[in-house]
């Protein structure tokens, strides 16, 4: 009996090492410690031993119920263990790593440079105004004193719908329409799309932008139209520029002036940007002609006023040193990341 139990421990001892989950431990337990178990088994043997070996023999049995358990104690916790690591190697997080970056888009350069002149002119208290693409001929040419015959209105740079309906040319359209409906003082700036048949190029798209100014009042001179245009280039290109007119003809604007601001690049030495000119042609503006006021239905015996108009493609070129437009359309992620 003795030998039984030694070989018991025996067996326990051998199998305990080759547990591998919670479940074998308990089949262990029950194999050798259950009802049914091994050790019930030799114990339930002891009647038939004699007066002085029984107390020997269960002593040793306790000692082997003890082991046993203690046995089961440690291949328990051993097994316990070895799972809290395998969870914890699971969960592992390293607070080192990159985070997950989300790339978010960013603002087109035409829009940048149209924000940034509304931005000028809403602190002057100008208002936004917009209209339709597709105009009426009235509103594009005849209203702005552009007649029949005009070089402006040559059907090679035009795109008609109808013949008396077109896609814009100028956003100008948009000022007769808010000075037919609304009596002076008027202060707006018209950024929009304009459309005009000319073929692709380095510096030529059928559609571009614009941003035209208007302002009507009483008293509105020339003067006015040179201070505001003086605070909008040095605030677009900084305290230094200085601004210069130099004498033109449009149909919509008398008298009508060019108008170019010294080079933000080299401060009027001369450089690539000016072409060595020092200066940069940017805009154009003049006073309203009597005869667009008056088609609008104000008096210009009453009112003046004066306007101007800028290139958001060209004005963008200039600012960001892009030297092809086509750039500003082809939607290519590593020209449009860079702004
Ligand atoms: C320019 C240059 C000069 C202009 C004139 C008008 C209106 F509607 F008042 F007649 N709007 N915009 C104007 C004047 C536009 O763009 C180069």
């Amino acid at each position: 009996m003795k030998q039984q139990l030694q070989n018991i421990l025996h067996q326990v001892t051998k199998q305990a090492k080759d547990v591998k989950s919670l479940q074998d431990i308990e089949k262990l337990r029950v194999k050798f410690l259950g009802k049914k178990g091994e050790l019930t088994g030799v114990l339930r043997g002891m009647g038939a031993l004699s007066k002085e070996e029984r107390p020997i023999i269960g002593k040793l049995a306790n000692e082997v119920r003890e082991s046993i358990e203690t046995l089961i104690k440690q291949a328990n916790e051993k097994l316990l263990s070895i799972e809290k690591n395998i969870q914890f190697k699971k969960e592992k997080l390293d607070v080192t790593m990159p985070g997950k970056t989300y790339e978010i888009g960013k603002k087109h350069p035409l829009t940048l440079v149209i924000e940034e002149v509304e931005n000028v002119f809403l602190g002057l208290g100008y208002q936004i105004a917009e209209g339709p693409e597709i105009e009426l001929v009235h509103y594009n040419f005849e209203a702005l004193n552009i007649h029949e015959g005009h070089p402006a209105r040559d059907e090679q740079d035009t795109f008609y719908i109808q013949p008396d309906v077109l896609l814009r040319t100028q956003t100008s359209p948009v000022q007769i329409r808010v000075m037919e409906n609304t009596q002076p003082p008027i202060k707006i700036i018209c950024p929009g799309r304009v459309y005009r048949s000319d073929a692709v190029d380095a510096t030529h798209s059928p559609v571009f932008h614009q941003i035209e100014g208007l302002v009507v009042d009483k008293g509105i001179t020339m003067g006015d139209l040179r201070g505001t245009l003086e605070v909008f280039a040095k605030s677009m290109f900084g305290e230094n520029t200085n601004i210069r007119f130099r004498p033109h003809h449009f149909p919509f604007t008398e008298p009508s002036a060019e108008v170019d601001v010294s080079c933000w690049n080299c401060n009027g030495e001369g450089c690539k940007v000016c072409k060595g000119e020092g200066w940069v042609e940017i805009l154009g503006a003049g006073m309203v002609h009597p005869k667009v006021l008056r088609n609008c239905g104000i008096d210009p015996e009453i009112y003046s006023g004066f306007a101007f108009g800028l290139g958001v493609e060209r004005t963008a070129m200039g600012r960001f040193g892009i030297d092809d437009l086509r750039l500003l359309y082809e939607n290519d992620v590593r020209f449009l990341q860079q702004f």
